[in-house]
């Protein structure tokens, strides 16, 4: 650790409002380790009156130094925090880690990715330009890109540091001034975001960071009327929430509600390059991923290898506590385990392929799940159909390209596809024909590279974040039309 042994060197109880640190009265909210269930923090119980507060001193923060500041300016700052992530990035990867449940090496190369956001979007702020427009004699027609103003932006548990630079990172780059509520179950990194922001200067209420429970002061800053845009990525159920209250301020939503997403085995893919991105892309972080390529399609001929070959992948997965950086860490919470178990539970009928195993010694009050391969599941099964937000995966097989394609398409989200082929003509088609925000030929995640749209349609979402495409969500455009003759 750089300042102490203790993995949390600030208060988790405080929340920063208009640059303040400060701690709302009432019972604070117990943070859990998900590896040990024990308790390892208290935060706050932030509600309306705190998200008012944090919406104000926003709304300020844009009206003071924080709105003064040039592109150049803001990209510099941006640039320094990232650096100063970078410095810390043990310290946030052990945090994440406790608070999270996940493996430590994932930790850290979140708190990579956290801060790589940062780095891509400083270089971004001055370099999203307006246009000029050929219209009428006498008139100069051009466009101006501005930020919504006020964003808010609510944070599932997943992957709290990536999450939280993709959309405050495009949305300070644009000159927004952010509202961040992230979730009760993991927020001490965005907490400690908060304080590192504050050693490399960010002005006071460009970033406020409100804690405490969704239905409390998510909805609160969701609905809020000083908010003018709003970005969340969560549930189904709560982004529809959502969408409903923002649509009372008529404000832009960004909805990011995860999938169900194919990965596609033809029977001329390269196995041996596959198979890793096949099983990591079921059991990363427990499962518990927006883009888990949960569903794995194999043309019929290969069906016996590609199953025996994962069944083989999972019998090897070791599963434990984060510190122990073992292949697979605990679900985030009991309430989170027992919807996963529930979902298993309905396939105790079908073939079990597989099982990982949960390490010997593993503390009995952790909430850990043993990863499951399924076969025998028809497409429409409710284990091919509902995300299980768990280590668990389908294998169901296809006979040919149509049946693939409608397999794929068969459910109500559309974030992420993969295909695997060593037909490029196929590969090709199979980008166009499947329903996804995000395809990829023969690889899966591209390795999670910022520079990446990423987004869905149907129950997946709209909107997009990451890369430069964020940029738009993030600002309005202006048109200035100038009569002079
Ligand atoms: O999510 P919630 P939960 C999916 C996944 C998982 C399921 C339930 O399938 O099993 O959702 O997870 C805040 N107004 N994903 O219940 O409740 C909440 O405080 C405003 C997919 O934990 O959607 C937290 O900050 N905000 C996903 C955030 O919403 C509210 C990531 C997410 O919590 C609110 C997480 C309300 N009424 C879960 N209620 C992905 N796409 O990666 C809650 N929140």
């Amino acid at each position: 650790m750089a300042d102490t042994d203790n993995p949390l060197w600030f208060a988790a109880d405080e929340i920063l409002v208009g640059g303040v640190w400060h701690r709302p009265a009432g019972e604070g909210l117990a943070v859990l380790d998900p590896s040990t269930g024990a308790q390892i923090a208290t935060i706050s119980r932030g509600g309306p009156a705190e998200i008012d507060a944090a919406v104000a001193a926003a709304r300020a923060a844009l009206h003071g130094p924080w709105g003064g500041l040039t592109a150049a300016e803001r990209g510099r700052l941006m640039m320094a925090l990232s650096a100063r992530v970078i410095e810390r990035a043990d310290d946030l990867a052990r945090l994440e880690a406790l608070d999270v449940g996940k493996p430590l090496r994932q930790a850290r190369a979140d708190a990579l990715a956290l801060a790589r956001y940062f780095e891509f979007y400083a270089g971004a702020c001055d370099k999203l330009m307006g246009e000029t427009i050929p219209y009428l004699n006498g008139y100069t027609v051009w466009t101006l890109r501005e930020p919504h103003g006020v964003t808010a932006h609510i944070v599932p548990w997943n992957y709290p540091m990536q999450i939280l630079g993709r959309s405050v990172g495009a949305a300070l780059a644009m000159g927004n001034a952010c509202v961040v509520k992230p979730a009760e179950d993991a927020c001490l990194t965005a907490l400690a975001l908060g304080r590192l922001a504050d050693e490399v200067g960010f002005p006071p209420g460009a970033i406020n960071i409100v804690t405490g429970l969704g239905a409390e002061a998510g909805a609160a800053l969701a609905g809020h009327p000083g908010v003018d845009h709003v970005s969340f990525t969560g549930s189904v159920g709560v982004g529809r929430a959502i969408q409903t209250a923002a649509a009372a301020n008529l404000v832009p939503v960004t909805l990011e509600l995860g999938g169900k997403s194919p990965q596609l085995v033809f029977a001329d893919a390269d196995l041996d390059r596959a198979l890793p991105f096949l099983v990591n892309a079921g059991i990363q972080n427990a499962g518990q991923t927006c883009s888990c390529g949960a569903r794995v399609l194999v043309e019929r001929s290969r069906m016996d290898e590609v199953t025996a070959r994962m069944a083989a992948a999972y019998e090897a997965l070791r599963v434990g506590p984060a510190l122990d950086d073992l292949d697979v860490g605990p679900i985030i919470s009991a309430r989170q385990k027992a919807t996963v178990e529930g979902f298993l539970a309905q396939g105790t009928d079908l073939t079990t392929a597989a099982c990982g195993q949960i390490v010997d010694g593993a503390p009995e009050g952790g909430f850990y799940v043993a990863p499951t391969l399924f076969t025998g599941v028809g497409p429409d099964h409710v284990l091919a159909q509902q995300e299980i937000f768990g280590p668990a995966q389908v294998i169901i097989p296809f006979d040919d390209e149509a049946e693939a394609i409608a397999i794929a398409n068969g459910t109500q989200y559309g974030l992420v596809a993969g295909v695997w082929t060593s037909d490029l003509g196929r590969g090709l088609r199979l980008t166009r024909a499947v329903r996804a925000g995000q395809v990829f030929v023969n690889n899966y995640g591209a390795g999670g590279g910022v520079e990446l749209p990423f987004g869905g349609s149907g129950h997946s979402g709209h909107g997009r974040e990451k890369g430069f495409e964020a940029l738009y969500g993030f600002s309005t455009l202006k048109t200035v039309a100038a009569w002079h003759g």
